[in-house]
């Protein structure tokens, strides 16, 4: 497939006609010189040396850092709208999952694919994110499941970057699930966790294919101590790691996971107060999955009180995936989060944008916008921010620059 990011024109130039959300009552510009941010700040005092440069009008818009998706599981096969109508009969998740429903039956739809397949299908997902302003995302696996499945997802989501220009972040999460393989065996779980750790694991790292490692760590998936010994693995080879915590149950999982430093932790609606500040003294993101909580119909909310009164940052994410979040907005997410969770707008806003980025290890390269950070930022068609998460269901972009081109609004 020829690259789609080869037919985005450069977005260098001077920016004008557009208001930056942190001062949105003045006209402001940026400055973009060979794909990154020269300046920023109020078009009147633009340094002189800029005012003769080709001019992009922004037509008033309101403009924000690109959006950053840092929790998805955006490459599998098929989907699972069968389970949906099946919860909406009174099956809980983890009824679903235990009836061979549930991960594994992406699994098995998943090791069917073939790459070209998976990528096919995860590209008109992935469109439709960007469409709403997203720059950088990440894509764990874990609907592989082996060795020869997880880097077909992992090479999917390599190639989804390199053919958007969008940054990808590829997070492994080998331990997600039993495959079926091994379901029935005595110590099934301990020599799945074993192979992901000793051969999986290592042979992805060194084709280039991890950036971070992640468990799903709860009484449907992994324990504590699987978790750990992940991890050890992940430190091994000097991979940073995040987790699936506190979805379901308080399991400690957040607290093991700041004690290496992860990234993230992430749904967490079961945090504890000794979670919560094992999360402040690491600097581990708190990332909140809004769509999960409401496909689930959870009621169990997040402590984000608890989360604000510490400092913990807290991000935004679609956690795009078949089973429980089939979401293809983040900006639904940004509303969800200030609706079911009661962020703040620029809660809400920083969420899905430096503290998302900081989510990845990308905080100097994403997530604002900077002199020399490359350029990633969103043109809306609103008159304030707080508009971008009042509305839902509305695609207000009116341009995107997406690493230096102008991916969305070529004519801008
Ligand atoms: N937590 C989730 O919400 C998803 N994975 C995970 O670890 C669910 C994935 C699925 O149901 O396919
Ligand atoms: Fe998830």
């Amino acid at each position: 497939m020829k690259p789609v990011i080869n037919e985005f024109p450069s977005a260098d130039g001077l920016w004008s006609g557009i208001r930056l959300a942190t001062d949105a009552n003045v006209e402001g510009a940026i400055v973009v010189a060979q794909g990154a941010i020269r300046w920023v700040g109020a078009r009147s005092a633009l340094p002189a040396e800029f005012a003769g440069l080709s001019q992009h009008d922004g037509g008033g818009a309101l403009v924000t850092p690109g959006l950053v998706d840092c929790h998805t599981h955006l490459v599998y096969g098929g989907q699972r709208a069968n389970e949906f109508a099946m919860r909406l009969a009174g099956a809980s998740y983890e009824e679903v999952a235990k009836a061979g429903g549930g991960i594994v039956s992406s699994v098995r739809a998943t090791r069917e694919a073939d790459e070209d397949t998976l990528f096919a299908q995860a590209a008109s997902r992935l469109e439709q994110l960007l469409a709403d302003g997203v720059c950088a995302i990440e894509i764990k696996s874990g609907y592989g499941l082996s060795l020869e499945h997880e880097r077909k997802q992992l090479r999917v989501a390599r190639r989804l970057g390199e053919a958007y220009g969008v940054t990808v972040r590829t997070t492994f999460l080998g331990a997600h699930a039993l495959p079926p393989e091994y379901a029935g065996r005595a110590n099934g779980s301990g020599d799945y966790i074993d192979l992901v750790c000793n051969e999986m694991l290592p042979a992805l790292a060194a084709e280039g294919l991890v950036d971070a490692v992640d468990v799903f760590c709860e009484r449907i998936a992994f324990s504590l101590a699987e978790t750990e010994q992940v991890f050890k693995a992940a430190k091994a080879l000097g991979l940073p790691v995040k987790l699936h915590a506190e979805q379901l149950s308080d399991m400690g999982g957040a607290a093991l996971a700041a004690r290496y430093g992860a990234l993230s932790c992430d749904h967490i609606e079961h945090l504890s107060a000794e979670g919560i500040e094992a999360m402040r003294r690491s600097g581990t993101v708190a990332v909140l999955l809004p769509g999960a909580y409401y496909t689930l119909r959870d009621t169990h909310l997040p402590p984000v009180a608890a989360l604000r009164a510490a400092g913990v940052p807290m991000a935004v994410s679609t956690d795009h995936n078949p089973g429980t979040s089939p979401a293809l907005s983040l900006l639904l997410m940004v509303n969800m989060a200030c609706t079911l969770f009661r962020l703040t707008v620029p809660e809400a806003l920083d969420g899905v944008t430096v503290h998302a980025a900081r989510a990845l290890g990308l905080h100097d390269t994403h997530g604002a916008i900077a002199p020399g950070m490359p350029a990633n930022f969103v043109l809306w068609n609103v008159r304030e921010a707080a508009e971008l998460a009042y509305w839902f269901g509305q695609q207000p972009v009116r341009a995107v620059v997406r690493q230096g081109r102008i991916a969305i609004g070529g004519n801008a």
